[in-house]
């Protein structure tokens, strides 16, 4: 039978259910990466499961969220992430070696196996033609331990992709124009795959842009076919021995079609606060920007440096913008200061910024008082950038440069240059010396543990009933920033109890006192939420801060897949809405009572929820498979495997 990228995958890969979308299915994952932001946590889960070695086939610690240390904490963090890297056969990849991402897509990828990292944007491997996954750290944790990842077995859309960019198009614009089509909201459960005779036309750094932001599409992941150009990079990255190649049979089918002609797409911007906010460059000529960021996970890669540097190379930026450059690894910017691209930068006036997430997580360069700040990475929610009343507009690189150099908004094919077309070396430079391999002797190793970092906390199991009060009923669209936010408070990602005194800090800074205080009184407490609740960043500390702090049950109009997985892990009922327009029937304040809540999800009974305070009643309803339902019945995922454990 005929098979998409995405079943041959999976069938390679599955060990439990079946290819039927919708099903819960259980896959093997060949390779792990943690970033220090989610790794701490993810290691500690990790350790509390004694297993002496992970059990995959590569896994990876890198350290590029929290580099800023201001404050002992985060090299505290580092210290641990290296001891923990030694002992249990974990590569470690040094604070200063690259973004997670880049630094995978360059060293490690492979067409054809699974990767499951502890960050939403993971399937910038789907660029290489690889199974890549965001997840939570506690799904990392296990399958570095060698149990499979569960997942909704996905629907797949083909993204046909025909014609070639014109010069000063760039992939970012191809997402944009796809966040535009396809919006945040409502591709939960989809992997996207892409084909076409358009493919052949990227480069595996330009597929990698768009299957990264995939993420901000809310799909599970999405995937370019391996080919030639797959070949050509991993032989330049020194590994043609990695490839294999991997396309979809003639005649595979999709449960849904989308064709893109590459050659009509114009330069676009993603406006505030939403990446699917999207209009054409043009749109918005002319408006004054004070600030123009190069970089993430997205757009740092040496194809997109090197546009930047070309056009920057004998000019100056506006003296009224203040531009960084963050490249995303050490071979990018090792190659840009062997050819000379970072002097043309630095002589340009661009502020040199680490390899590392930086601006993108609102670590340091947060822009001024109302800025317009023009950046490259993926997600402009509100108040990310450090700064809360700034507008951040998402842009391509080649956008990004015309903004550094007109000090406004210009559609890059205005700025009257020509356009510097930049193809990849035949070789990168590689130099793996800030990857450091497992100790030889892992008993020797003592594991470092700072005094920021505690244990993840305990929860019970589930209650015979919810009775409590809705302490929170939020809007549309709430991501993960707006639950546990990021930025300064990054620090306390390994201290459970101080971190979450900052959940909805921006929303509703009084929320964990309220919280705290029901919880001390054996109130439960309740959050309410409208469209695609929880996108975002796959942190679980929005599931296991809200945890600790009594939250029980998050019921909302729809829920997003990494953050519902989330909530599973720590024993938070997700539910939504039978009917959307019941999130009206309902208000902060409420008494709240789910009956037999426990009994009901044990026998896989409907779920009601009793409004007290209005003496009504809603039917709510869940997608829990029978093992979910489990998780949530032992109080979360740690407990459960202990409980199979001991039985
Ligand atoms: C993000 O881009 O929001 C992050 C920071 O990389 C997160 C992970 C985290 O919160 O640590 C993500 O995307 O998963
Ligand atoms: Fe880092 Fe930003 Fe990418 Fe997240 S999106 S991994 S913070 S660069």
């Amino acid at each position: 039978m005929s098979q998409n990228i995405l079943q041959k995958i999976l069938s390679q890969h599955l060990v439990s259910g079946d290819l039927t979308p919708g099903e819960e299915i259980g896959i093997k994952i060949d390779q792990t990466l943690t970033q220090d932001a989610t790794g701490t946590m993810a290691y500690l889960q990790f350790e509390s499961m004694r297993i002496p070695k992970v059990q995959t086939e590569l896994s990876v610690s890198y350290v590029d969220h929290n580099t800023l240390q201001d404050g002992f904490e985060n090299a505290d963090d580092h210290r641990y992430l290296q001891t923990v890297a030694a002992k249990y056969g974990i590569l470690y990849s040094r604070a200063g070696n690259g973004i997670c991402h880049q630094v995978h897509l360059e060293r490690f990828g492979r067409p054809g196996r699974t990767l499951l990292g502890s960050d939403s944007h993971t399937p910038t491997g789907g660029g290489i033609g690889m199974l890549a996954m965001g997840a939570g750290g506690l799904d990392v944790a296990v399958a570095m331990g060698g149990g499979p990842f569960y997942l909704t077995c996905p629907k797949v859309t083909r993204i046909e992709l025909t014609g070639r960019l014109q010069p000063w198009v760039a992939a970012k614009d191809v997402i944009l124009y796809i966040l535009e089509l396809l919006t945040t909201k409502g591709n939960v459960g989809t992997v996207i795959e892409y084909g076409g005779e358009g493919v052949a036309t990227l480069t595996v750094p330009e597929r990698a842009t768009i299957t990264n932001m995939g993420a901000e599409l809310g799909v599970t992941t999405s995937v370019f076919p391996s080919d030639e150009v797959t070949r050509m990079f991993l032989a330049a990255q020194d590994r043609e021995g990695d490839w294999v190649e991997l396309t979809a049979d003639p005649g595979a089918e999709y449960d849904c079609t989308l064709r893109i002609d590459l050659g009509e797409l114009v330069p676009r911007l993603a406006k505030p606060h939403s990446p699917d906010n999207v209009c054409p460059v043009s749109d918005m000529a002319g408006t004054k920007v004070h600030q123009v960021m190069i970089g993430s996970c997205t757009n740092s890669s040496y194809r997109d440096l090197m546009v930047v540097a070309s056009l920057l190379k004998g000019r100056q930026v506006h003296p009224e913008v203040s531009v960084g450059v963050a490249p995303g690894s050490r071979q990018v910017l090792g190659m840009l200061t062997q050819n000379g691209a970072l002097a043309d930068l630095v002589t340009s006036g661009v502020r040199i910024l680490e390899s590392a997430c930086g601006f993108c997580i609102g670590n340091g360069q947060a822009p001024q008082t109302n800025a317009i700040s023009i950046r490259t990475n993926n997600r402009n929610f509100e108040g990310r950038s450090g700064t809360r009343s700034a507008q951040v507009y998402l842009a391509s690189p080649e956008t990004a440069v015309a903004a550094a150099l007109t000090g406004a908004v210009t559609d890059p094919r205005e700025l009257g240059l020509s356009y510097p077309g930049i193809r990849l070396p035949e070789r990168f430079w590689i130099d793996d010396s800030m990857i450091l391999t497992p100790a030889a002797n892992p008993e020797t190793i003592e594991v470092y543990r700072g005094p920021n970092i505690g244990d993840p906390p305990a929860n019970n199991p589930l209650p015979e009933e919810i009775r409590g009060v809705v302490t929170l009923k939020v809007g549309d669209k709430i991501t993960t920033d707006h639950i546990m936010p990021a930025g300064s408070r990054l620090k306390y990602r390994s201290n459970v109890p101080k971190y979450a005194g900052f959940v909805f800090e921006g929303v509703d800074p009084t929320f964990p006192e309220r919280c705290l205080s029901n919880r001390d009184k054996g109130i439960h407490n309740i959050i309410v939420g409208g469209a695609s609740y929880g996108q975002g960043s796959s942190r679980e500390h929005a599931a296991l801060c809200p945890m600790y702090l009594g939250v029980k049950a998050v019921i909302a109009q729809s829920l997003e897949r990494i953050h519902t997985a989330n909530l599973i892990n720590f024993g938070i009922v997700p539910l939504t809405f039978e009917k959307e327009e019941d999130y009206g029937r309902i208000e902060q304040g409420d008494s709240i009572v789910l009956p037999d809540l426990r009994e009901r999800l044990k026998t896989g009974q409907a779920v009601t929820l009793r409004n007290v305070t209005k003496e009504t009643e809603i039917p709510l309803y869940h997608t829990l498979s029978t093992r979910q339902r489990e998780i949530i019945l032992a109080g979360g995922l740690l407990n459960f495997t202990r409980s199979a454990e001991q039985s």
